[in-house]
């Protein structure tokens, strides 16, 4: 359809357009005593500690919250979506104990007040809101994309009709977020809603150094494959035509759209600031559109009645009330209980992942089956991959290239062929885009399975990684988002700062994510199986120099093969020395091992990794070599010896001792790269000189 750019005059008398206006108006008093009852009681009170008032964005979101109405419909907004939460049903007991970081509401007092989530199985729910502003973007389009896969390829019926919708504001459509969800949206056509709350400021910064001339619907209305809508939001009949129209397009012809709405904000940013950037005319302007009188102008008499309106005042006066009280009886949450719901503990997510629908993962065994054929790494990964595609139709992989080309280390070569554009594809290039959109499959209920071309390339998607991995934690197991994550790096035959490092202990620095380093094919089959069957986030690291080495080629371990993560494998066994390590490093630590009687222990995952057997091995061989290829300065090996120092130290014949890169990235030229990586010579000397110390 040809790109539509609509803007509707005010109109004074209600028609009856099938709005819920005596609920709108209900929710907009209810909204605003909320807001009221926070800046004049409970923040002076230090009850809340950070408030966001809705005041001027509220009606619309309400109107718009109202025509969510598909049990599969997502919403994502922001810190300042609070009247959509209430329009979708979100206890406001649950949204004033929140803000006061109260136990129980939707984090357990563990999350800023104002940033919700609400799982609901038979309406709309709210996805998990971060702070990160533009954060929510690309996940929408992750739930969008999900609607298509469930009606498409699970062909489910009820998902036809569903859709994805996230707000944002003004500043918002400058992040990386929001260029990144328009191309996945608009390229992929999928049933998703840009709401843009323009309120002509991002804390202070006008909305034109957001966009040239400060609107984006304007700027965007060549957009391809996008259809624009835009008016006055705080003009009622504006905000029921132009909301219902966006929405029915949306839901009709399963494709993208934008509504930009101008809307007052009538406080500050936030309770503390204090708009000394706005003259007094435009603040004066700004209360001239509050869009609480003109509803009320709207309404009464030709839809309710004075009396009515002032019921509904009066009502959601009780009703704000009873929820303070309620609220403030919640109490706080015992401190210890705040380690919880980190990972999946066995109590599982009201929403996300497929756990909570049901899975019931196949036998699994930790033996490998005897006679499979020799593989390398590659063809151990493409096959798992293959195996749990053909039983399991939620698994979903993506990633650049990794198409018809099979990707650019060739891991997925053939399964698109095999199973088929919907269930194997490409993407476009922004890895937030990637991870951010396998975060709402995830949260939809698929596996997502992405894949980063290479480990330094996931740095675009690090707060949508960080996002993932505490959605658990903080929304107090309401959700969770399980994603594998595939990511090859490490030195190959060459290094280089851009394709070469290896930094996974940043991802350890991550809550929430399990992070998996397998050195060989069959440990490769296990632990990919295991995160694929599993309920928590999980980075699967591909090293490249291991992929089609000799060392690491195994008889494929059967199809039922998993490895339990938190278990290391003692490639080795002895008695005179300890020496941990993963990856590309374990085949030089068992070589430069020969001739002593050592333990070399093959971590193979990092988060968790096998404490116990490390501390009981040193404890034995009272020595310690760590050998990893990541710089050594806060690299995991200072974790691990900080573990010995503090647990094995009266046992220790000789000081706990690390060998690394040094401090620098990966270097080009192989010699450059051979002198800065760990090698067998250089673990050799290392060994020797602490058996002989
Ligand atoms: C990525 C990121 N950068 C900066 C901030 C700090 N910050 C919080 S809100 C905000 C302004 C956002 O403005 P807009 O998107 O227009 O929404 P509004 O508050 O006007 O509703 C900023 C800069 C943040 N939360 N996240």
């Amino acid at each position: 359809m040809a790109q539509q750019a609509i803007t509707l005059m005010y109109e004074r008398n209600a028609p009856d357009n099938g709005i819920a206006w005596r609920r709108v108006a209900y929710l907009l008093h209810l909204s605003r005593i909320l807001d009221e009852m926070e800046e004049t009681r409970l923040v002076p009170e230090r009850k809340v500690l950070y408030q966001f008032s809705a005041r001027g964005h509220d009606m619309a979101q309400i109107i718009l919250g109202l025509q969510l109405t598909n049990r599969h419909d997502a919403a994502c907004g922001y810190y300042r979506s609070r009247p959509l939460l209430l329009s979708l049903g979100v206890d406001p007991a649950d949204a004033l104990g929140s803000a006061m970081g109260r136990a129980g509401g939707y984090s357990d007092g563990r999350d800023i007040g104002v940033v919700f989530n609400y799982p609901n199985r038979n309406g709309a729910s709210a996805l998990p809101m971060c702070g990160g502003v533009g954060a929510q973007y690309t996940p929408t389009a992750g739930w969008a994309e999900a609607l298509r896969y469930y009606a498409t390829v699970l062909g489910e019926k009820d998902y036809r009709d569903a859709i994805a919708v996230v707000l944002g504001g003004d500043g918002s459509i400058a992040s990386n977020g929001f260029w990144s969800a328009l191309t996945i949206a608009t390229t992929q056509k999928l049933p998703m809603l840009f709401y843009v709350e323009d309120n002509g400021y991002g804390i202070s910064v006008p909305s034109d150094l957001q966009t040239p001339g400060g609107n984006i619907a304007a700027n965007l209305a060549s957009w391809r494959d996008l259809t624009i809508f835009e008016g006055d939001g705080s003009n009622p009949g504006d905000v029921a035509r132009l909301t219902q129209q966006a929405v029915d397009f949306v839901r009709g012809r399963r494709m993208p759209a934008l509504l930009r709405l101008s809307v007052p904000r009538l406080e500050g940013h936030s309770f503390q600031d204090t708009q000394s950037y706005k003259s007094e005319a435009v603040v004066k302007a700004e209360w001239a559109r509050d869009p609480l009188p003109r509803l009320r102008d709207y309404l009464v008499p030709s839809v309710l009645s004075a009396d009515e309106w002032e019921t509904c005042r009066q009502e959601a006066g009780d009703i704000a009330e009873r929820a303070r009280v309620e609220a403030e009886g919640r109490g706080v949450a015992s401190p210890e209980t705040v380690t919880r719901h980190v990972f999946y503990d066995g109590e599982i997510q009201s929403m996300g992942g497929q756990h909570c629908d049901g899975y019931q993962a196949p036998e699994c065994s930790d033996e490998a089956a005897p006679g499979g054929q020799r593989i390398n790494m590659v063809t151990a990964i493409r096959r798992t991959l293959e195996h749990e595609l053909a039983i399991n139709k939620r698994v979903v992989l993506f990633g650049e290239d990794i198409g018809p080309k099979g990707g650019v280390h060739a891991v997925t070569l053939g399964l698109q062929e095999k199973f088929g554009k919907e269930r194997v594809f490409d993407t476009s290039l922004s890895e937030e885009g990637i991870v951010g959109r396998a975060v709402g499959m995830a949260l939809a209920g698929l596996v997502p399975v992405p894949e980063i071309q290479f480990r330094k390339y996931a740095e675009p998607a690090t707060e949508q990684i960080n996002d993932c991995g505490t959605i658990r934690w903080r929304t107090n197991n309401r959700f969770a988002a399980p994603v594998v994550l595939r990511m090859p790096g490490g030195f190959f035959k060459c290094g280089d700062p851009w394709h070469s490092q290896t930094n996974e202990v940043a991802f350890i620095h991550q809550p929430g994510w399990k992070v998996a380093v397998p050195s060989n094919a069959e440990d490769a089959v296990g632990l990919l199986r295991t995160a694929l069957r599993g309920n928590d986030p999980v980075i699967f690291f591909e090293h490249r120099a291991m992929l089609d080495h000799q060392w690491a080629r195994r008889p494929y371990p059967g199809d039922n093969y998993a490895l339990p993560f938190g278990k290391a494998r003692f490639t080795r066994t002895g008695d005179a020395i300890t020496i941990v390590t993963w990856g590309a490093m374990v085949p030089r630590c068992e070589e430069a091992a020969e001739g002593i009687s050592a333990d070399v222990i093959d971590l193979r995952t990092l988060m968790p990794w096998d404490r116990a057997s490390v501390v009981s091995s040193v404890r034995r061989t009272r020595r310690c070599l760590i050998v990893h290829e990541d710089l050594g300065t806060a690299g995991f090996g200072a974790e691990i010896a900080a573990v010995i120092a503090g647990e094995v130290f009266m046992d220790l014949d000789a000081p706990v001792s690390r060998l690394t890169m040094p401090d620098i990235p990966s270097p080009h030229n192989p010699t450059l790269l051979d002198w800065a990586v760990p090698s067998v010579e250089s673990i050799r000397q290392k060994i020797a000189a602490l058996v002989e110390y």
